[in-house]
């Protein structure tokens, strides 16, 4: 008998139907970002990362252009099982030759990329950027105190709500439209209120014209603190939390963005009685936040654990936000991806009957013995069925097609 159908039978007698997991698992998207490909360096040709967060590591082979972000991405996606999406910010348009500001852009910039999308059937996801431009450089942009400065980036954002809409348009599935800004203070600043006053100002010019929500979705993502913003942040958690109450927008939460002992995955079940729609960034803090590579660890597992729970998949839509420019960028894709699904996968293989009869009964126990059992089921076999179902390579053998892709392409960038 091979390894899955012994392993069916021990997920069975814990009350778990593994085809069910595995065919629930196959339908959920998990949107990859696109800049963990260059170092979140865009086209425009930036020479600084800006905004108050870094990608650190110079390992060589990084993607310089549409065509070899493409490329790589295709490699990963490759070697990576499950539904996927592609996560797009506006620094990553397509301009052939000509350069465009951001308050410029317009859904042609990004044909290409929906023709990819297409041809590799994966639909998109968009983020305006409201960083590594001279506009950003004070460190305020919607909520800068200059009108001009300010119109400017409304506009680009009245841009990216257009060209997220085209997208969704083109795609047939809504295109999830992420605003994170910069803005914040280094040091203790004198008005905090004025700027948050801005911010809500600025955001309710942009939300104001109307998009069908089956072409796109607008969410905003709060943050603690960035490095040149350690003491304020405009857009913090309880400004965007009241700020997606007030206005019904997404609300955007992002794994690196909370004091260390916060988590996520609690927060996941506060915020759905009362806001229909969540998107995740993933992410990997170590010591802050840092974006490393996600993975199959304690924090990725409650996330998607908190999510099968609620079985709220149609309203929490799961994202990853790392860039580590220390590795094999390619590698780092398909490891944190990987590891996302395989949390997905673990999630929706909860012994949750029983787990939840115990707790209803009272056998408290049995609860806690019960989810410590969970963690030596063979989940292994299950998820290596996952990626043969899904034409991907089982096991560690993505290893060596990463390896090949290096010597043949990466290697050739200078
Ligand atoms: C920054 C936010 C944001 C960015 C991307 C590039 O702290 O996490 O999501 O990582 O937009
Ligand atoms: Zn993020």
């Amino acid at each position: 008998m091979n390894a899955y159908k012994l392993a069916q039978e021990r997920y069975s007698s814990m009350g778990v139907d593994t085809e069910a997991a595995l065919n629930k698992a196959a339908e959920i998207p998990i949107s990859l970002h696109c800049w963990q490909g260059d170092d979140v360096t865009g086209f425009e040709g930036a020479s600084q990362l800006t905004g108050g967060i870094l990608a650190t590591g110079n390992y060589p082979g990084r993607a310089r252009n549409a065509d070899e972000l493409r490329a790589d991405a295709e490699r990963a996606l490759e070697l990576i099982p499950g539904k996927k999406r592609f996560n797009l910010h506006a620094m990553y348009l397509e301009h052939g030759g000509k350069p465009v500001d951001r308050d410029q852009i317009q859904p042609q910039h990004f044909a290409g990329w929906v023709e990819w999308a297409r041809s590799h059937n994966v639909a998109l996801d968009f983020n305006p950027t409201f960083f590594s431009h001279a506009k950003s450089a004070d460190g305020f942009t919607l909520a800068h105190r200059d009108a001009g400065i300010r119109d400017f980036w409304i506009e680009h954002g009245l841009r990216c709500r257009e060209i997220s809409a085209y997208m969704g348009r083109e795609l047939g599935s809504p295109c999830m439209d992420n605003f994170w800004i910069p803005d914040g203070w280094k040091d203790l600043p004198a008005d905090r209120l004025v700027h948050r006053q801005l911010l809500v100002d600025s955001l309710d010019r942009i939300l104001a014209p109307q998009y069908d929500p089956g072409h796109t979705l607008d969410a905003v993502e709060s943050k603690l603190f960035g490095i040149g913003s350690e003491t304020y942040v405009v857009g913090s958690h309880e400004f965007y939390l009241a700020y997606a109450l007030a206005r019904n927008v997404v609300l955007t939460l992002d794994a690196g963005h909370y004091h260390p002992t916060e988590s996520v995955a609690e927060k996941i079940s506060a915020l759905l009685p009362f806001l229909p729609r969540l998107m995740l960034h993933v992410s990997r803090p170590v010591r802050w936040d840092s974006d490393h590579v996600v993975l199959f660890d304690d924090e990725t597992r409650a996330i998607m654990r908190e999510i099968a729970r609620a079985d709220a998949w149609q309203r929490v839509s799961v994202g990853l936000d790392f860039f580590d420019a220390s590795i094999n960028r390619v590698a780092a894709w398909v490891i944190g991806t990987r590891a996302a699904f395989k949390a997905m996968l673990f999630a929706l293989l909860e012994p949750r009957r029983l787990v939840i009869a115990a707790e209803q009964e009272g056998r408290l126990a049995d609860r806690l013995g019960l989810l410590e059992e969970a963690k030596s089921l063979p989940f292994g076999a299950v998820w290596d069925e996952f990626c043969v179902r899904s034409g991907t390579p089982a096991g560690a053998e993505w290893m060596a097609e990463v390896a090949e892709y290096e010597r043949s392409v990466l290697q050739n960038r200078q």
